[in-house]
């Protein structure tokens, strides 16, 4: 009999395991565009263009190597409006009796295939380095799930960067090397832009018709599309902004949005590029001595370390770990994370740089919008569902634990042993935002002092309780109780007077 093979918009992998194990002679291929994945969170316009648009490019191609692809369009009239509704209507029509899919990278949308009325088989994704089987064997009877004793083993496993048994250089992580401020000249001038053809044109106009009120700028769209371009775009950045990738990964700046940032995990994550041949591109080019051992390292050690342990801790924890709010925090997001108008410059420039590019890299994420989010107790709920819908590489196996764990501590310490909190001094240390603010950096409390020197005492302050006998916070208290008291009560009524502002809607 014959069957149906989903393919996800995020699934557009020639190598996927529920196509490997399909019969191009007797199986259909499903995909389709649906209004349920567009707007369960209100996702970025361009996020949902690059989705539609590389799906569409993917069903031809397959189409081209001989399959029967039944592809729904967003408009069609006839589109069941959902995964399980399409894989229903496609059944009936095709007389299919199972379908082969590969798992998903969201729990929400394995449970609806497994509550499906249908009989689905459903195929790990092994377009990663770990499986779930063995991030678990690592996991078990350890203490701390500390992301570099993982790291290694993924170097052993891949030989990445390894000479014999002993990592490249005789350490296995440079990160101490990659901590530079920001240049005063960037000589990289950003990702490789590409011009939207007729087919991405259809789809822009289509998003810009259906998600005009969705919040981020549509056009200019300028993502790779297919896997042909995203390897281009990739080249591009292996030559020219890997070698000085390390040293400026923490990097910001006031007009410069991507400094010496690659701008490829959208491209990684709906499966254009896989994880494997981005890190053999980057230790090809150390090999060739065109880039530093750091470079490569930092930029290996996002790829097999970071994504690949951030996605065992997301299967590993459970449908839970999304809504986990271990420090209780009960803010509501601020219109600010929306474009609402805000003094700081920070957080304003991160703010205009997602709603135009869909993309902020790592620093601009943790230490401005998941600083400022976690120093002025928001919610994390609402902060996760703000990740997962503004950023075009956003898929939930891989935000949920960068935003409620490494971000906002939500997940009561299991990725990270302290929270990443910072005042204004580290955004002033890696950035030029400061120069440009309406406030002071150098200022601790009294008028136009930063609002994050006055949340970062607030916070320790608060959570005392729970931070205090951290072996690695302990400084951090010292300092605020070596403060004379009646400091320590001015910086406390400021911030709470700066955080009623806040929940007014007053601009901040
Ligand atoms: P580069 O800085 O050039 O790094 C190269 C690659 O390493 C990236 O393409 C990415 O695939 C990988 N990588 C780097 N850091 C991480 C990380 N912490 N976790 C997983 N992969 C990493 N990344 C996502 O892919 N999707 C998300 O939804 C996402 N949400 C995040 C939310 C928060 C609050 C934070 C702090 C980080 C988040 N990240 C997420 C991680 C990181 O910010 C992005 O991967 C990175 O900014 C992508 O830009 P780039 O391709 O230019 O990366
Ligand atoms: C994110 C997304 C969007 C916006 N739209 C679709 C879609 O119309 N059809 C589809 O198959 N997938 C889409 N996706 C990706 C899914 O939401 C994704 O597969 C799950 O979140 C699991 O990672
Ligand atoms: Fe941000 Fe404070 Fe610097 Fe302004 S002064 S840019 S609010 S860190």
């Amino acid at each position: 009999m014959s069957r149906l093979v989903l393919v996800l918009g995020d699934q557009l992998s020639e190598s996927l395991s529920a196509l490997r194990e399909a019969d191009r002679d007797t199986d259909t291929v499903v995909m389709a565009e649906v209004a349920d994945e567009a707007s369960y969170v209100r996702h970025h316009p361009k996020k949902i263009a690059l989705i539609f648009a590389a799906m569409r490019k993917f069903a031809a191609g397959l189409r081209e190597q001989g399959w029967d692809v039944a592809y729904a369009e967003l408009d069609d009239t006839e589109n069941a409006g959902s995964i399980v509704g399409e894989l229903l209507r496609r059944a009936e029509q095709t007389g299919a009796g199972q379908v082969l899919a590969t798992e998903p990278g969201e729990w929400r949308l394995i449970r609806a295939l497994k509550h499906a009325p249908l009989k689905i088989r459903i195929l790990q994704d092994d377009r990663f380095i770990a499986s779930h089987q063995e991030f678990e064997r690592w996991a078990e009877g350890r203490k701390q799930l500390r992301m570099e004793y993982f790291y290694r083993d993924m170097r052993r496993k891949t030989g990445l960067l390894m000479e014999g048994d002993k990592p490249a250089g005789d350490k296995w992580n440079y990160d101490h090397d990659n901590r530079k401020p920001a240049p005063d000249e960037v000589d990289f001038g950003g990702p490789m832009q590409f011009t939207p053809d007729a087919e991405t044109e259809a789809v822009l106009d289509l998003v810009e018709a259906r998600f005009d009120n969705h919040f981020g700028q549509l056009r200019p769209f300028w993502f790779a599309t297919t896997r042909a371009e995203a390897r281009r775009a990739l080249t591009h950045f292996i030559k020219n902004a890997l070698p000085a990738f390390g040293d400026f990964q923490d990097a910001m700046l006031n007009d410069n949005r991507f400094l010496y940032h690659a701008v490829i995990s959208p491209y990684l994550n709906i499966g254009l590029l896989d994880p494997l041949e981005v890190c053999e591109a980057a230790a090809d080019a150390w090999a060739a001595g065109d880039v530093p051992i750091n470079a490569a390292e930092g930029f290996i050690r996002q790829i097999i370390g970071w994504r690949e342990y951030v996605r065992g801790i997301y299967f590993l924890e459970g449908p839970d770990y999304p809504e986990r709010n271990g420090l209780e925090h009960d803010r509501p997001l601020p219109d600010l994370y929306w474009g609402g108008e805000t003094q700081m410059n920070c957080l304003s420039k991160a703010v205009a740089q997602t709603r135009d590019e869909a993309y902020a890299h790592h620093i601009q994420r943790l230490m401005v919008t998941g600083n400022f989010g976690l120093l002025a107790g928001v919610n994390p709920t609402e902060l996760h569902e703000w990740y997962l819908a503004v950023y075009a590489d956003a898929f939930e196996w891989v935000e949920a634990p960068n935003t409620v764990g490494m971000s906002q501590f939500a997940d009561g310490g299991v990725i990270a042993s302290k929270p990443y909190v910072s005042s204004g001094a580290y955004i002033n240390r890696m950035s030029d935002y400061c120069k440009n603010c309406q406030y002071s950096v150098s200022k601790k409390t009294g008028d136009g002092a930063c609002p994050f020197n006055l949340l970062y005492w607030h916070f320790l302050d608060r959570h005392r309780d729970r931070f205090e006998g951290n072996a690695r916070m302990g400084n951090m208290y010292r300092t605020w109780d070596r403060m004379d008291a009646d400091r320590r009560d001015t910086v406390l009524k400021e911030a709470g007077a700066f955080l009623e502002k806040l929940d007014a809607g007053e601009k901040v």
